[in-house]
């Protein structure tokens, strides 16, 4: 007899179960299309900011190695812009008049993964016209925000004319993507002697100086081109090697310590190793005694992913008075005990030229003999 009476209170309980879920899952969708939406908004302001250049970075600071993405991002994304973007113009321009903000840590402009190839022959005249925003002695500065690093590229250099027509070629372009504030040294050694290619470092490094305040040095042979214009020729924490992954090597390191053909170092990472060993004459070992000077000062290597540091070298034949030097093994076995007396406080030299050439500024310089 009870049975009717319990039914419907049970009823009644299961209806407002079934209520109270479907206000459950009704709050829950709003606050997720919500946040669907705070999300997107988000990612839609993010690249205004950088664009905009002001000093807030929206990307976190860090390796390149993963900025192609962010890049192509804020570069699509600009196209998408339209109104809003015309709308703030004006007030961009008035304000760069005034003062400029910092350029992004990661540059919009990057393409990423490029063409390299030495079959067309290049003329400077052309590598000119296509590079008009150059100051004498190859020097650039970005015109849209201030850059955050101040770049001598320096280039140990003899008879390598061809080269350098490649070098300069390939490396002005990437290097205004790159946005970077930068000259162009080519330290051409007179004379017929043995070559010395890190006495002609330290020479760079010192007649760049004279110039501007520069805060970063890039030591680059004139055969090697960058494959990827994500590996930023600028400086970092740590000493940089450049030319991670080169052809002549198969695309890969020839041994973890390798710090020859192109890398990078701070002022202040070169001072704490007392800049380059003079002492070595001809080919080999001056690169593994920077890297011995490196580590013995308790820094290590960094260095861009496999992929974006992908290079080229321009094929030659071994270059007469640039002999593998025989002493290279025994100065090897010493570097912790010679770096306090060989290098930048050590350094002499004769400067016979120095020219601001429309692409670089070309120094003939005498290092003496072995
Ligand atoms: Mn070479």
């Amino acid at each position: 007899m009870r049975d009717p009476v319990n039914f419907s209170a049970i009823h009644k309980i299961c209806k407002l179960i079934v209520l109270l879920c479907f206000l459950h899952i009704s709050v829950v969708f709003v606050f997720y299309v919500k946040s669907f939406d705070i999300g997107h908004a988000f990612i839609h302001k993010e690249p205004t900011f950088t664009r905009r250049n002001s000093t807030a970075r929206p990307f976190p600071a860090g390796t390149n190695s993963v900025s192609t993405a962010e890049g192509l991002a804020t570069t699509n994304h600009e196209r998408n812009q339209g109104i809003s973007s015309n709308k703030q113009l004006p007030v961009a321009a008035s304000q760069q008049t005034i003062e400029l903000g910092k350029c992004p840590e990661t540059s919009p402009l990057l393409v990423g993964p490029l063409q390299v190839e030495f079959k067309t022959p290049v003329s400077l005249e052309q590598v000119m016209k296509d590079n008009v925003g150059l100051r004498p002695g190859g020097r650039y500065t970005p015109k849209d925000c201030v850059a955050l690093q101040k770049v001598a590229i320096i280039i140990p250099f003899r008879n390598r004319d061809e080269h350098l027509k490649f070098w300069l070629h390939y490396l002005h372009p990437i290097l205004q993507r790159q946005q970077l504030d930068y000259g162009i040294y080519v330290i051409n050694q007179g004379g017929t002697q043995t070559f010395n290619r890190a006495k002609l470092l330290n020479v760079g490094y010192m007649e760049a100086l004279k110039d501007y305040d520069y805060g970063c040095f890039v030591f680059s042979d004139v055969d090697i081109i960058p494959m990827d214009d994500r590996n930023t020729y600028k400086c970092f924490d740590q000493p940089r090697h450049l030319s991670v992954s080169m052809d002549k090597f198969g695309f890969k390191l020839p041994y973890w310590q390798y710090f020859g053909g192109v890398s990078a170092m701070s002022k202040e990472q070169f001072q704490k190793i007392n800049g380059l060993p003079n002492s070595y004459w001809g080919w080999g070992g001056e690169d593994d005694d920077i890297y011995n000077r490196l580590s013995t000062k308790g820094m290590t290597i960094s260095r861009a992913s496999g992929t974006v540091g992908k290079c080229r070298m321009i094929r030659h034949n071994r270059d007469k008075k640039n002999e593998p030097n025989p002493q290279r093994f025994n100065r090897l076995a010493h570097t912790r005990d010679t770096m306090a007396k060989d290098g930048i406080n050590s350094l002499t030299y004769t400067v016979v030229g120095k020219e601001q050439r429309p692409l670089y500024t070309y120094i003939t310089v005498e290092v003496g003999e072995p």
